[in-house]
């Protein structure tokens, strides 16, 4: 039998498949009407088709995809939904939102080979992205999907932006797959994993491939673990005691705009340490250099030099050869015989990085990289051993915890607000509770046992929220979109109405 990742992402005729029954059936009809009356609005006809993907909440393995290591997130029920039409004729693409008073109109000509401009974004900018990455890739595969034609769409996205739960993802992964639905193409779940990835570095960011991945290949009722390099999704069977709980620190993280400094930065200090790494374990300068872009592709020296010491740890090659204080760029273009702005040449967003960039944590970042990758594969192996249900809930949460103080210490991508809404959860009872996402702002994600959910929730709307309900930061009616409890939701769809 097939793997469902080797399938094309499912088209249905209703929206049952997608969003079961009850009131998160209800909430749906609710949105495809009004989608669908928007889109008679503002274009007068109804769209061909939707295209529907959905946020995700990172479990464990934060800022690792990038380094080529395996992570474990579970799709949630909030989605991105794109109405989309074909236009003969008019060669432009109309970008329509439901929430018009927010994000207007955005208009870009139907040419898959525009530049971006990334200097003034616009929200419109996704779904080039995606518009771009499509034909790009249509073009290397020899796919023929005809001359460029014009393009009316709406959007109407639920999952909470800069949140940490890949607001973004959601809507390159639906734009994409609208896109190549309404082209009339149809790909594998996996290879659309690994294309809308490509698409969104189109915004800037050098992105790892975990929120579109999730995004197109989940399973209802099943987290899973994301491999890369060759991109798959194995289900994950979460303990049935155990609820995630997500709550928004309501510090938005803009990553995007923030890129040089945050995101990108870690991705180019990731990069130095491993090119440091090779060569203080033997590589030539210049091959080091010319061959090695992750961490994951010097892992095996270091496990070598740990053999030495009787481990296979490769941290301890790290504690070895990378020094704990920071390094200026000319301490690292000693030691690779390079100067950076020569190696980084073709990646603008990285010569963005080494513009801003003061000094280059190595030691630091290296560390958590490879203790994160190994905590990824011992929640994944505790999840699927025969501890008690009460010993396997107790170790998820130890190893969340362990994996946030990493992301706090060592990756430093926490900010205050998530670390009082961490301790929060802590004091109130979660087994475990850690940043999710990129971080700096955002969401954090609380494992809580089952039959204490609601009390959990009450505690932290009082303990985090109601100060903030005071201060005008959210309305008390909107909280149930800051705190929500979360099962593993289905991936994305394509909805023929
Ligand atoms: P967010 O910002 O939470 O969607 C980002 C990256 C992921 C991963 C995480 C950190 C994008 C689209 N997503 O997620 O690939 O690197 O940070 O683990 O850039």
């Amino acid at each position: 039998m097939a793997r469902h990742d080797d399938l094309p992402v499912p088209v249905y005729k209703s929206l049952e498949p997608v969003y079961g029954t009850g009131s998160q059936l209800e909430e749906a009809e609710l949105r495809f009407n009004t989608l669908k009356s928007e889109f008679v609005d503002v274009f007068g006809h109804a769209p061909d088709i939707y295209a529907r993907s959905p946020g995700r909440v990172n479990l464990i393995g934060e800022h690792i995809d990038y380094e080529g290591y395996s992570v474990l997130p579970m799709a949630i029920r909030q989605d991105t939904i794109v109405a989309i039409r074909k236009v003969e004729g008019e060669k432009v693409l109309k970008i329509a939102n439901v929430n018009s008073d927010k994000y207007s109109l955005c208009t870009y000509p139907a040419d898959p080979d525009q530049e971006i401009d990334l200097k003034n974004h616009r929200w419109g900018h996704y779904f080039i992205c995606g518009y771009k990455g499509f034909y790009e890739y249509a073009k290397a595969k020899g796919i023929d999907v005809g001359e460029p034609v014009g393009l009316e769409v709406v959007v109407d996205g639920i999952v909470p932006t800069g949140s940490g739960l890949s607001s973004s993802a959601a809507f390159v992964c639906s734009s994409t797959i609208g896109i190549m639905a309404v082209l009339g193409a149809s790909l594998p779940k996996k290879e659309l994993a690994q294309l809308t990835c490509e698409c969104e570095r189109h915004i800037g960011t050098q992105s790892g491939g975990m929120d579109q991945a999730i995004s197109v290949m989940a399973q209802s009722g099943f987290a899973a673990l994301i491999d890369f390099n060759p991109i798959r999704a194995t289900e994950v069977q979460l303990p049935a005691g155990g609820t995630f709980v997500i709550a928004h620190s309501l510090a938005e993280s803009q990553k995007a705009v923030t890129a040089a400094t945050k995101y990108n930065n870690r991705v180019v200090e990731c990069r130095l340490a491993s090119i440091v790494l090779g060569i203080k374990l033997g590589m030539k300068a210049e091959e080091a250099v010319s061959t090695v872009n992750t961490l994951s592709d010097v892992e095996g020296l270091c496990v070598s030099f740990a053999g030495t010491r009787g481990s296979a740890d490769p941290v301890l090659a790290v504690k070895e050869f990378l020094k704990e204080e920071p390094y200026s760029a000319e301490d690292i273009e000693e030691i690779i015989n390079e100067k950076l702005a020569v190696i980084f040449a073709t990646s603008p967003s990285s010569m963005d990085v080494l513009k801003a960039a003061k000094h280059f944590k190595l030691h630091q970042r290296a560390v958590h990289v490879y203790s994160e990758a190994k905590r990824v594969f011992a929640f994944k192996d505790t999840v699927s051993s025969n501890l008690s249900e009460e010993d396997v809930l107790k170790k998820l949460g130890d190893l969340m915890n362990d994996s946030h103080y990493s992301c706090s210490v060592l990756y430093e991508c926490s900010c205050p607000e998530l670390e009082e809404l961490v301790k929060i959860s802590r004091d109130n009872g979660a087994l475990g509770a850690r940043l999710t996402g990129a971080g700096w702002g955002g969401c954090a994600v609380a494992l809580v046992k089952e039959n204490i959910v609601p009390q959990f929730i009450l505690n932290l709307k009082e303990q985090y929220f109601q100060s903030r309900i005071d201060k005008g930061v959210i309305k008390k009616n909107d909280l149930g979109l800051y705190i929500f409890a979360s099962k593993p939701s289905s991936g994305a769809a394509i909805v023929e109405l």
